[in-house]
């Protein structure tokens, strides 16, 4: 399913369960008094952030989310249980929206916000009883669990991120920087969806580089193009092909007008020029030089990412 990083869920908490109306019955208690339980609690629906779920595709066909109801109370002044929470596993980096306002940002791999309570319990005839009132026939129902819509909006906790027109190489550099098995192919357009990889510094802090590819031929973000997920890198990596005989400042003109609105305003920049070593390239006008077919350049950009990250 394509990379979906929007999605609209419906969530209702679990309705309580029903107070109950009894009355003692034993054969030699006459007049046993009112023994009718609580109902319990409906369950609550709870977004955790999990590592297993990369997008929010599944939620195109799962909208509804309904946690369980409490139990009804019983005689013998027997309680209903409590619904247990339904657990809805989001992606780390989910932006969770109510009304227009956002209500969590889970990030951590654990990260939890409650997003619609259960219903109260309902109330046993038992809890009725007093001096005065001795078999009272008033019960009262379970309410009924919190609905309400709710919007995610997943911003990747990418680090840093490879962008660039397509075909400048951003595939076969995530690959040759982190070994993230990934597509690369000789005809533009050929990634559609952003890919991951990580790197890892010397003291083992890991980081995750991305390959957001977005931009069409004419540096226009195309539709689903998902560059804004270039919301939360540090660093932004622009990838220009050295050996493409159009003049690369034309083409890096071209990539950064369509880039401009969506690279944050505090992120480090980094002009990388790639198939350094194909024959007639031009590496003049970039940071750093690369090939990643012949691994020129490319443990040096691992150096630059990693102390731009650090
Ligand atoms: N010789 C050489 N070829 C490269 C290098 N980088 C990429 N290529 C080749 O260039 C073509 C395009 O590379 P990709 O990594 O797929 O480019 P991309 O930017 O991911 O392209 P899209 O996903 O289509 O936007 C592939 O055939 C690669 O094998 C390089 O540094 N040296
Ligand atoms: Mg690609």
């Amino acid at each position: 399913m394509p990379f979906t990083d929007r999605a609209q869920i419906n969530v209702e908490g679990g309705h309580g369960g029903n107070g109950c109306m009894s009355f003692r019955r034993e054969p030699k208690i006459p007049k046993g008094g009112p023994d009718g339980g609580n109902g319990g609690r409906g369950g609550k629906v709870v977004l955790v952030a999990d590592e297993q779920v990369t997008d929010l595709s599944r939620f195109r066909h799962a909208v509804h989310h309904r946690a369980p109801n409490g139990g009804h109370g019983e005689g013998k002044n027997r309680h209903g249980p409590a619904g247990s929470e339904l657990i809805v596993p989001v992606p780390p980096g989910t932006r969770v929206i109510r009304d227009g306002h956002t209500i969590a940002q889970l990030d951590a791999v654990g990260d939890r916000v409650p997003v619609a309570r259960g219903g109260d319990g309902g109330v046993g005839n038992r809890a009725f009883r007093s001096s005065t009132h001795r078999a009272p026939r008033t019960t009262v129902p379970g309410g009924p669990g919190e609905e309400a819509w709710i919007t995610l909006e997943l911003r990747l906790p990418i680090d840093a991120a490879l962008v660039g027109l397509p075909n400048s190489g951003k595939s076969a550099l995530l690959e040759a920087l982190t070994g993230a098995a990934v597509v690369v192919a000789a005809y533009p357009q050929s990634t559609r969806e952003p890919a991951f990889g990580p790197l890892e510094d010397e003291d083992g802090v890991l980081y995750t580089l991305a390959d957001l590819p977005g931009l069409d031929a004419e540096g226009v973000h195309r539709r689903d193009g998902h560059l804004e997920q270039l919301e939360r890198a540090r660093l932004v990596i622009h990838c220009v092909d050295a050996a493409d005989p159009e003049p690369a400042a034309d083409r890096i003109a071209r990539a950064e007008a369509g880039l401009t609105t969506f690279i944050p305003p505090d992120a480090v920049r980094l002009l990388v020029a790639t198939r350094a070593d194909e024959e007639g390239a031009d590496t003049s006008f970039a940071d750093v030089a690369v090939d990643a077919v012949t691994g020129t350049g490319v443990p040096e950009l691992r150096a630059r990412i990693l102390s731009a990250l650090s």
